[in-house]
């Protein structure tokens, strides 16, 4: 029999990009106020924390540079955080960006790369926040064109159990640190599908555990829908990520999302 494993502390991390396709406008004041507005919509729908990031991680998509980075994102934080308390996640995997962002006042680092970039292990010790290690194969650029594995799963997990060894050497605090098997970051779909059945697996590695399959090519794939139709497949990936133990879902439509997991976590307040 199927037995759900829901978090006590299921939480929604809501998505604002700060990348130039993300607000038509004329100029990067009139950006930072769309972006600190669609943070303010996400709050008010539900969200707990909010992931900024200023560089794409799409599939096939190019580094910027730090500077650019920092002008995307800083102003943004510095800006969300005057008007709100809402725990911020920076999406980064650079070192000086890190710096930055938790000094303008966010509270977590998102890591695509697992802080395997530099010296971002020291720095995310030195700043004590909290770090979600994301498994990727390859780079951005890269990464899905012929990803492979012989068991992805196992893979993924020795993958993220290293990078934990690392971080916890480094002097990263465990009750820091959230995995991310990195859905869509140098997987296929049946890739991406294994691992979404095995996510209760992921709790073995004794830290928080974040799934984000929001508008994803997973999706978009087993609808045949462009990434702008894919909101109910989206949900539906989030609530099988709640009932198979996911602490943290990363989602674009976060009042959605707030209501499907309502679900989710009323069902986890009766005892079978
Ligand atoms: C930045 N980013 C895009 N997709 C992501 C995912 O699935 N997890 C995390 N942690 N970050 C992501």
């Amino acid at each position: 029999m199927f037995e759900p494993n829901i978090s006590s502390n299921l939480r929604i991390m809501g998505v604002v990009n700060t990348t130039p396709d993300s607000f038509s406008d004329g100029g990067r004041f009139d950006s930072i106020a769309a972006a600190v507005a669609a943070a303010g919509q996400m709050i008010a729908d539900g969200a707990d924390i909010i992931d900024i990031g200023g560089e794409s991680t799409r599939p096939g998509s190019r580094p910027v540079d730090v500077d650019e980075e920092l002008a995307r994102t800083i102003p943004f934080i510095e800006a969300l955080r005057r008007i709100s308390d809402i725990p911020i996640s920076i999406d980064t995997n650079k070192p000086e960006v890190m710096r930055a962002a938790v000094a303008a006042g966010a509270d977590m680092i998102n890591s695509v790369s697992a802080l395997r970039d530099g010296d971002a292990l020291q720095v995310a010790a030195e700043l004590d926040v909290a770090v979600c290690l994301m498994h990727m194969q390859g780079t951005p650029e890269t990464m899905q064109q012929d990803p492979r594995y012989d068991n992805v799963v196992g893979e993924v997990m020795d993958f993220l159990r290293e990078r934990i060894d690392a971080a916890l050497q480094a002097g990263i605090a465990r009750h820091n640190l959230i995995v991310d098997p990195g859905f869509g970051f140098g997987k296929t779909l049946e890739h991406n599908l294994l691992l979404l059945r095995s996510l209760n697996r992921f709790h073995a590695l004794g830290v928080t555990v974040l799934a984000g399959m929001s508008r994803k090519g997973m999706i978009g794939t087993i609808l045949d829908k462009p990434a702008d139709q894919r909101l109910y497949g989206s949900l539906s990936a989030a609530v099988i990520a709640a009932m198979l133990g996911a602490d943290i879902v990363r989602v674009h439509d976060v009042a959605e999302t707030a209501d499907a997991l309502a679900i989710v976590k009323a069902l986890a307040r009766v005892s079978s």
